[in-house]
């Protein structure tokens, strides 16, 4: 097994992960970024450095800003792993990866996660039909492969990832059959008491209602206060049924995009027994950090969506925090001048993050949406449905461990990265208690699967 050395080692090359690379290496330490993607950009910026400029266009302005920072990536002098998969992450230090088949180690003298967000799992009835995909996947489709429907679809959920896909694909050209907004009264009267930081992130606040601009000009059909969604169909999906202003409807489409926000990607910080809170406003695990990102796990620190939702540039600037913070720790840099150096970082973290609390109030994902009915599918790997997991506590199962013991929920190759919020927040529902104290998996590697021919080929 290989044991390259570095003094940095960052997981995940989007926007967090690249700027902590600039600043690390900028300041002089040896810096390797690993990203299982084959290029820089991560999430928001997915394939920039070889979209053609009709794909650049049609993505929008906020897509292309991604340039920029790419370019100053790939001339950062950090190391960037493409490719690489990590399986694993030790206290230590040791980073693990699996890259063109075979498994390698590399020893860092610190470790920055900036491993992102993932789709909120979104069970409702159908969701496991062919045809029902998340609206990232979608997007991950059209940023990475030119690839979009050829047959009108149906958005259904709520949040700004769902109306920028939708704004893309009106300008992609795919027919929209209708956009479904699950975003009631409640929420809005809800969202109105954050109205304050709404307006002092107005630039936020005007770029959302420009992208429902377009889609109402466009013509697509609106349907807001949707509620009961479920999709329909034996083979695949065939329509979504919802209740919208009292009245049922019924909408045909062989494709339906579901989304109701992301939350913090948290399987690596899970897996190094670092300290979590339950975040009520954005209703996920986030783990405990302080200024700098740093885990109660020492030497490993966490930035940008990864931390909690903060946005794209909100994560550019708890990367470049996150990468001062570990270049003091390995101390390559004094107190004064990582200070001094984070003074305008946090002011303009600050101005990111201040329209959170109003999305976060307005798009806040409905019970019925998460906590889902007992026929439905909840772990998809192990196809083990919602009333089996009230089955099992019913029986005196306390959390999300007890219910892999009950009926193997959480156990296939995902590791409950896609059930876990959805089985916190069904037991906590069950048994009457908050999530905190129902907790979450006790995550152990592989964080990404890894088969036991690649395990053995290790270098
Ligand atoms: C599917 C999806 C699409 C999104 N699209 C947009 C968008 O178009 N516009 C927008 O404003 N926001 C979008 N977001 C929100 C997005 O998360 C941004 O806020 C922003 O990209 C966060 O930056 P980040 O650096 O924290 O993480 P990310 O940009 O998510 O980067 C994380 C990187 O870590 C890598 N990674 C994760 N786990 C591993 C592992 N085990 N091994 C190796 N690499 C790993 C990923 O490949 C990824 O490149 C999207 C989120 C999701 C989940």
């Amino acid at each position: 097994m290989s044991n390259e050395r570095c003094d940095i080692a960052i997981i995940g090359a989007g926007p967090a992960g690249m700027s902590a690379a600039i600043v690390a290496a900028r300041l002089g330490a040896s810096v390797v970024v690993l990203d299982e993607q084959r290029g820089a950009g991560g999430q928001i910026y997915r394939a920039i450095t070889d979209a053609p400029a009709r794909r650049v266009d049609l993505l929008g302005p906020d897509y292309a800003a991604g340039r920029s920072l790419a370019d100053a990536f790939a001339a950062s002098g950090a190391r960037h792993l493409t490719n690489a998969a990590v399986w694993q992450v030790t206290p230590e230090g040791a980073v693990h990866y699996l890259r063109d088949g075979a498994t390698s180690t590399l020893q860092a003298g610190r470790v920055v996660l900036c491993s992102g967000a993932m789709e909120r799992p979104f069970p409702i009835p159908g969701w496991t039909l062919p045809g029902v995909l998340t609206a990232g996947a979608a997007q991950i489709l059209l940023k990475s492969a030119d690839v979009v429907p050829a047959e009108p679809v149906v958005l259904a959920g709520c949040g700004p990832l769902l109306y920028l896909l939708g704004w893309q694909y009106v300008r992609a050209g795919v027919p929209i059959r209708a956009l479904v907004d699950t975003t009631s009264m409640e929420d809005y009267r809800r969202a109105l008491s954050h109205l304050g930081g709404a307006l002092a992130g107005w630039r936020y606040l005007k770029k959302g209602l420009s992208l429902m601009r377009v889609l109402k000009r466009a013509g697509v059909p609106f349907h807001a206060g949707a509620e009961n969604l479920a999709a329909e169909g034996d083979d695949g999906v065939e329509a979504l049924r919802f209740t919208a202003g009292g009245k049922a409807h019924r909408i045909e489409t062989s494709t339906l995009l579901l989304h109701h926000g992301v939350v913090p990607n948290t399987q690596f910080t899970w897996s190094l027994r670092a300290r979590h809170t339950w975040d009520n406003a954005q209703l996920c695990w986030r783990p405990e950090a302080d200024a700098w990102g740093a885990l109660d796990v020492p030497g490993i620190h966490v930035a940008g969506d990864g931390l909690g939702i903060g946005g794209a540039l909100a994560a550019a600037q708890q990367g470049e925090l996150a990468a001062l913070g570990a270049m003091h720790g390995l101390g390559r840099i004094t107190t004064a001048e990582r200070d001094k150096l984070a003074e305008p970082l946090r002011a303009a973290l600050r101005e990111h993050l201040r329209i959170r609390p109003f999305l976060d109030a307005l798009y806040r994902p409905k019970k019925a949406n998460r906590i889902p009915a007992d026929d439905v599918i909840v772990c998809r790997c192990e196809e083990v449905a919602a009333g089996a997991i009230r089955h099992f506590v019913a029986l005196g199962c306390d959390g999300p461990n007890q219910a892999k013991a009950f009926g193997r929920c959480g156990m296939g190759p995902c590791q409950g990265r896609q059930c876990g919020l959805t089985v916190t927040e069904l037991i906590a529902d069950a048994r009457g208690v908050t999530p905190a104290e129902v907790g979450y998996y006790r995550i152990r590697p592989p964080i990404k699967p890894i088969s036991l021919g690649e395990l053995a080929g290790a270098e």
